[in-house]
């Protein structure tokens, strides 16, 4: 399965703008348990660099943008968050970085599991032994 995958969040727009759902089981393949975002990150700051033994997520710059690494221990990939449209999905065991966020990103995760720290792996070696 490949590392990046997307959700589509269809926007339902008319003339006076848009507007996405997000649903669970339907726009959002899980049941929703928490929601956070992360906004006004300095420029040149790095968040993330963790994974997650057991949590499902998906993550949508609804405005601005910053670039997501993932790595699967044996697969590093990265993408642009910069559509309020288009969802990143990130599995168990994804080992994820944020980088180069704008000054106006606003970023909003959806996960599957309510606040844990620990199902954090903030260590990459035992990431790799986790696998
Ligand atoms: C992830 C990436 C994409 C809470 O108290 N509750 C929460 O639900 C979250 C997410 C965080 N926190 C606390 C824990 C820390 O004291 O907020 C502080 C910042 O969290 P953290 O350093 O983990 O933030 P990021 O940006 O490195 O990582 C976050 C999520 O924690 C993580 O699950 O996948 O965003």
């Amino acid at each position: 399965m490949s590392l990046i995958q997307w959700a589509n969040f269809p926007p339902l727009g008319d003339d006076r703008g848009s507007l996405v759902a997000l649903e669970a089981h339907k726009t959002v393949p899980f049941e929703i348990k928490r929601v956070y975002y992360i906004f006004g990150t300095q420029s040149g700051v790095a968040r993330g660099f963790h994974a997650h033994r057991n949590l499902k997520q998906i993550a949508v710059c609804v405005t601005g943008k910053c670039r997501m690494v993932l790595d699967d221990g044996a697969t590093r990939k990265e993408a642009w968050l910069d559509s309020p449209t288009k969802g990143l999905i990130i599995g168990d065991l994804v080992w994820r970085e944020m980088h180069d966020f704008s000054t106006d990103c606003v970023l909003l995760v959806l996960a599957s599991e309510h606040y844990n720290e620990t199902d954090y792996i903030r260590n990459y070696d035992e990431f790799l032994r986790a696998l």
